[in-house]
């Protein structure tokens, strides 16, 4: 089968086996009270990727072809993932009035409502972990590791350095900062939890985080070209508001062309790295090469 279609057919499978757990996770949008569930569902469905659990699931698979067991913790970092969106959108923010193609989680239900809809994913992913059919060992070891890479030495503290650095001029270092922390932790966490769970050994471990970190640093280098050269209707979000803010981004430190480059030597390292495991990589090389091409 072509490498596309492959790529795109267990894609579909993968969000499919998510959804499920999500859907069953998730009250009731008519559920009491109806304005947090409604707001909660609206934002998780709205028709994102799944990249994030495509790759937690995916690195499982080289070791288990059955994802039932990983699949919660798959959905749990979607989770996290749609609440670091829904934040990122409010006014105080990134203040955008659209994500996914479609009104973001503020603008069509208000702030309050965005902001405990994120803190209820936020919290409710520690929950969706425990549900998972893998050892409680790693159970215990994943909701550790998720907390300290979305918290205050991660996620978090990425977000707050990208708000500080708005129309400043910064250093590469600062830069490189930003990118890890906002984006590139929690990929590789995906690939991460994939491979313990799977069951790889250290050094098919090394080799798999090798991968995350590369074409975690590379998707934000990627997300910020397309904020430049993307189509606002294929992203399902406005485009320029990147320059016009000033935002601290790639192609403002170091120009187009050349994070160009840096994004394809990331996604080469990546390969390379993820070419050790052999036949059974196929679908995260693939995923790889589809991250440098992608147009949404
Ligand atoms: C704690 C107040 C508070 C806010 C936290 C942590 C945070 C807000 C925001 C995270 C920063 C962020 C939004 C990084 C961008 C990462 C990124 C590349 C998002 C786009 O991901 P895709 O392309 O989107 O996977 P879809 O829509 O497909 O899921």
């Amino acid at each position: 089968m072509d490498r596309k279609v492959l790529l795109k057919k267990d894609m579909k499978e993968k969000q499919e086996l998510v959804n499920i757990i999500l859907d069953r996770y998730l009250p009731r949008k008519d559920e009491y009270p109806k304005s947090l569930h409604k707001a909660i569902r609206y934002s998780v469905f709205a028709g994102g990727k799944r990249l994030r659990p495509y790759l937690t699931m995916s690195t499982y698979q080289m070791y288990d072809q059955n994802v039932e067991a990983i699949t919660p913790v798959a959905a749990a970092i979607e989770m996290i993932h749609t609440f670091s969106l829904i934040h990122d959108d409010l006014p105080d923010i990134d203040n955008d009035e659209y994500r996914r193609g479609k009104k973001s989680c503020h603008a069509m239900f208000g702030e309050g409502e965005a902001l405990l809809s994120g803190d209820a994913l936020l919290v409710g992913a520690f929950e969706l972990v425990t549900h998972a059919a893998i050892s409680a060992r790693h159970r215990v070891q994943f909701i550790r590791e998720l907390a300290h890479e979305c918290g205050i030495k991660g996620l978090i503290a990425g977000q707050m350095l990208d708000i500080e650095s708005e129309g400043k001029q910064v250093d590469k270092k600062t830069l490189q900062f930003i990118h890890e922390n906002k984006t590139a932790k929690l990929i590789n966490l995906c690939v991460r939890f994939g491979a313990i769970a799977g069951g790889a050994s250290d050094e098919e471990l090394a080799w798999v985080e090798d991968y995350g970190k590369n074409i975690g640093l590379a998707y934000q280098i990627i997300d910020d070209l397309l904020d430049i050269e993307g189509d606002p209707e294929e992203l399902g979000k406005s485009v320029g508001k990147d320059a016009s803010v000033k935002k601290a981004t790639y192609p403002a430190v170091y120009g187009i062309a050349e994070s160009k480059r840096q994004a394809q030597e990331l996604i080469t390292k990546a390969r390379q790295s993820i070419a050790k495991l052999g036949d059974k990589a196929l679908l995260l090389d693939i995923l790889a090469e589809y991250m440098l091409n992608r147009k949404s």
